[in-house]
């Protein structure tokens, strides 16, 4: 039996949602489902408010995802302009700065508006129109959700690329959606460090495929220097002199908003595609419900805008709800391993949501850098990205939260928009380690191989059996990839890629994914690409990467590399493979262990059994089932005597 944490008495009391609201709210889905959605999206503001809500087949043969089709809303209009007239001095964003004796900025609504309207006039001026994509290569900072908002304004599609991927990858991401106009920095900063932001992407704009970005737009930030480039300009240039004013004109709920990059189990990274009117309302509601958002809740995300959580919960959902929202550039662990926490006190956050990873980190470092701040003005804490372990659970409850703090564990996905699965805090009781229960509208379901659905406490695959507001609509550019990814598996089911567990209570306990990718630190790794990094070096012949165990990361990357004949394994060489993976894709990336393989276990049709290489650097060879159907079963026994030590 795993250990029940009701809501803490004194947040239970000034909660939003009690269980019993929480109930009404899932019987309102049960009894009228299109009235409970046209009723969640009155929470933005329309130009033409929708007169209906879902319109999905997720079969074959009429496949479509459609919310809110008839209605008209913007969604810079629905983050800033309309809380202008209720708060327009009240903050918006806080910026703190990687080195803290740095001035940390705080930006009102009125501020962040006139700034947001500034670069869309400048957008426009540089001619981008509705519709074209913009790359985004910038670090934490607000400019970043400047840019994001200025293009939301234009019905531009943003792609922000993560800062920390490689200009190989920067290259590919800006190729595959041909995008007009790249915006970055001279540097970033992170725990001290410049990360040379211009320079990668000059690197990037030198590959082929890369000749439709016109413009540069660079950011004067780190202060390190760059080379200039023809279309280079800068950021304080293009903004200088535009009117502070905007008209934004309403989209269509179905126009794109965002392409966002994300590594599947097969080929090259897929562009998730989220479109308007359905996206915002489900990260404003997901917001507003599971952190319990109150007017004067200072909100604090540490995920960077580069992934998906930065999206909809540092940018989106918070700014679409009026709330204070932190963004923090540095790490958790500069100038020391107390920041975190000395951020919560230098601000009084109240509600901080991070990653397991970054939680399991400082666990290692022991209580003392936590309890020697205050953090009493924190009052709800959450997770994401992986599995949380309930010894870091217990951990960030105890010691963190002084015991008075309930935590969300939110599962969701790049693809899903917002959380899915996860207490809400006022209403449901929390178990260590579960996401807990499916949010109202959201119908989960575990099955077997076959896609039959299991009843009761059961493990299974999980899948969605029916469409949410904030699902992505389309892999960008490849409509067939999209109902091939994700709806063949269990046709006309969403496959989310993950394994899960059921217990008696019906709490969902995600296990981890299924399929070719590796969450490494919370970021999914795809094995192929890990693969093609290492294939590309030339004294390479075959290579497979599986996840393994990591105390820290939750996975770490382990790869097996077979060397062409003739040429010997040695240390020189195992650096040169890793760094290659570097350059390709971002130290993210980077194998953990590197075992050299005489040969790789494959079947007789010649496909390579992860399940095998997976147990071997599990250090479980007892597990490695039938190995009898194997082309030459004898690759194995001298893969698990030279398999590597991991700790
Ligand atoms: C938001 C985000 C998605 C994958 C997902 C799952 C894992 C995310 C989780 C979780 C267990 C949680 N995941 N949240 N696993 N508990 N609370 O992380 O999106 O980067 O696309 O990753 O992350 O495996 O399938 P994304």
């Amino acid at each position: 039996m795993s250990k029940r944490y009701p809501p803490p008495a004194r947040f239970a009391d000034q909660a939003s949602t009690n269980a019993s609201q929480l109930q009404s709210a899932h019987e309102r889905v049960a009894n009228d489902s299109e009235g409970h959605w046209l009723e969640l999206a009155k929470r933005l503001d329309w130009a033409h408010p929708p007169t209906r809500a879902k319109d999905v087949s997720f079969h074959r043969d009429d496949f479509h995802i459609r919310w809110y089709e008839d209605g008209a809303l913007n969604v810079s209009v629905n983050c800033l302009d309309r809380h202008l007239a209720t708060q327009p001095d009240k903050t918006a964003i806080i910026f703190e700065p990687d080195d803290p004796n740095r001035p940390a900025r705080r930006i009102s609504y009125r501020e962040l508006h006139a700034e947001v309207c500034q670069m869309a006039n400048a957008l426009t001026a540089l001619g981008v129109v509705k519709g074209d994509r913009v790359t985004l290569y910038l670090p934490m900072i607000p400019e970043a959700a400047v840019v994001m908002l200025a293009c939301a304004r234009l019905g531009a599609i943003h792609s922000v690329v993560f800062g920390g991927f490689s200009p190989d990858a920067l290259a590919g991401r800006i190729a595959d959606c041909e995008s007009k106009l790249v915006i970055t920095a001279d540097g970033g900063f992170r725990g001290g460090k410049v990360i040379p932001l211009k320079a990668n992407v000059d690197e990037a704009l030198s590959r082929p495929g890369t000749e439709t970005v016109q413009t540069v737009v660079v950011l004067k930030h780190a202060g390190n220097t760059i080379a200039w480039q023809d279309r280079d300009r800068w950021y304080h240039d293009v903004v200088a002199g535009q009117p502070d004013t905007h008209m934004a004109a309403p989209m269509q709920a179905e126009d794109p908003l965002f392409i966002l990059y994300t590594s599947g189990s097969t080929g090259k990274p897929k562009g998730v595609l989220h479109t308007t009117g359905g996206y915002l309302v489900w990260a404003s509601y997901t917001h507003d419900l599971l952190f319990d958002l109150k007017p004067n809740d200072v909100y604090w995300c540490t995920a960077d805008v580069g992934w998906v959580t930065g999206h909809s919960y540092v940018v989106y959902g918070p700014l679409a709800n009026g709330a204070t929202t932190l963004m923090f550039e540095g790490v958790p662990s500069y100038p020391d391993i107390s920041r975190f926490w000395q951020v919560v006190d230098r601000h009084g956050v109240t509600l901080f949501y991070t990653a397991p990873t970054a939680i399991r980190a400082l666990m290692r470092e022991g209580d003392a850098p936590v309890l020697k701040t205050s953090r009493q003005s924190l009052r709800l804490l959450g997770t994401v990205g992986e599995p949380i372990n309930p010894e870091a659970w217990e951990w960030y409850y105890r010691v963190v939260g002084d015991s008075r703090c309930p935590i969300i564990d939110t599962w969701w996905q790049t693809e899903t928009g917002a959380a899915l699965i996860s207490p809400v805090p006022g209403a449901v009781d929390a178990k260590p380690g579960s996401a807990t229960l499916p949010l109202p509208g959201v119908f989960p379901a575990l099955v077997d191989a076959q896609g039959a659905i299991l009843d009761g406490a059961t493990d299974g695959n999980l899948v969605l059996l029916d469409s949410w507001p904030g699902q992505m609509r389309t892999v960008y550019g490849d409509p067939q990839r999209f109902i091939d990814t994700y709806f063949s598996t269990y046709p006309g089911r969403y496959f989310t890629g993950d394994g899960a567990r059921r217990d008696a209570d019906g709490y969902y306990w995600i296990t981890g994914r299924v399929d070719d990718v590796i969450n490494v630190s919370g970021h999914r790794i795809g094995t192929a690409e890990v693969e093609s990094a290492l294939v590309g070096h030339p004294a390479v012949a075959e290579a497979a990467v599986v996840g393994a165990p990591h105390d820290i990361k939750g996975q770490g990357i382990y790869a097996y590399v077979t060397l062409k004949s003739g040429i010997e394994p040695n240390e020189a060489l195992r650096k040169q493979l890793v760094a290659q993976v570097r350059h390709d894709i971002g130290p993210i990336a980077s194998p953990d262990w590197l075992q050299w393989a005489p040969g790789l276990p494959k079947t007789r049709s010649g496909k390579i059994m992860r399940r095998i290489l997976r147990k071997i650097a599990e250090d479980a060879p007892d597990q490695l089932g039938d190995t009898s159907t194997l082309a030459d079963p004898t690759v194995v026994s001298s893969l698990v005597t030279e398999r590597l030590n991991r700790a």
